[in-house]
């Protein structure tokens, strides 16, 4: 069953509170889990529009392997729900990015979004043949990627969940795309910093955060429920700031 709960006294779509919990379970098993300080004006944001309540809560941590662990809800108003997560790897592991976005509206969920992308020209084979096993559910509303969208993984899902049938399957799918790139830490040795590996993987992660930039219906959002400059700065220094350049 999808459950539901109340996150900051607000009710969430059942996908999404799903979803949160089996990434906040995977994430609690992670080593050397650790909080990441975040600029309080930014980590949770409680506001009104047109006299509905807006609200953004944020979850940041680090952990082996992992230098950004973000889990983001988000309620926007006109009945506008997010649930944001994004799992960026420290660049001296070999590992890809872990992203999930999910839009709920009045109508239900219209769009949601689940790649392991990769931050060189492929995914490493580990997690080429471990996708490649899973079942294909057999959504009934794929969506067309945008142009910026060629950051994914040939194993990217973008659907629009026809009923709770479909949104199990995807919530299957997270658990999944999870698994594998958890499972996938402990068996991974890191390489030097200055390797020239790291230095690639460092600049492919640069390139996913200015392609996830230029996506207008993230910042048309914010920019709607806050204002255009406070937008810009979210998403410059929350949502996708750029990795260190080592
Ligand atoms: C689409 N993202 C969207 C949409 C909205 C947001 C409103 C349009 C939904 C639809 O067309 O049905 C809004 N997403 C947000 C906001 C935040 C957010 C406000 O995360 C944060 C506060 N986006 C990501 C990540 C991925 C991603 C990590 O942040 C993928 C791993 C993908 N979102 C993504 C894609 C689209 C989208 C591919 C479709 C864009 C399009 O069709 O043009």
């Amino acid at each position: 069953m999808l459950i539901s709960s109340s996150n900051s006294g607000k009710e969430f779509h059942p996908l999404l509170d799903s979803i949160a919990v089996r990434i906040r379970h995977y994430r609690s098993t992670l080593p050397n889990l650790c909080p990441l300080d975040i600029d309080p004006s930014l980590g949770s944001i409680y506001g009104m529009l047109d006299g509905e309540s807006l609200s953004i809560s944020n979850e940041l941590h680090s952990a082996r392997g992992l230098r950004k662990l973000h889990l983001e809800l988000a309620s926007l108003g006109s009945g506008l729900q997010i649930l944001h997560c994004v799992l960026f790897p420290q660049p001296n592991f070999d590992l890809p990015i872990f992203g999930a976005d999910v839009v709920a509206g009045p109508a239900g969920i219209s769009a949601a979004i689940l790649d392991l992308s990769p931050v060189t020209s492929e995914l490493p084979l580990y997690f080429q043949e471990a996708l490649e096993k899973l079942d294909k559910p057999p959504f009934s509303q794929e969506r067309e990627l945008p142009a910026w969208g060629d950051i994914f993984s040939p194993y990217v899902h973008f659907i629009r969940p026809a009923n709770e049938k479909e949104e199990f399957f995807f919530l299957d799918l997270v658990d999944e795309y999870l698994r594998i790139l958890i499972s996938s830490l402990e068996l991974i040795k890191p390489d030097r910093l200055d390797s020239p590996l790291t230095i690639e993987r460092n600049k492919g992660q640069l390139s996913y955060c200015l392609q996830q930039k230029r996506n207008d219906k993230t910042r048309t959002v914010l920019a709607r429920a806050f204002n255009p400059k406070w937008a810009d700065r979210y998403i410059e220094e929350v949502l996708f700031d750029c990795p260190l350049i080592i």
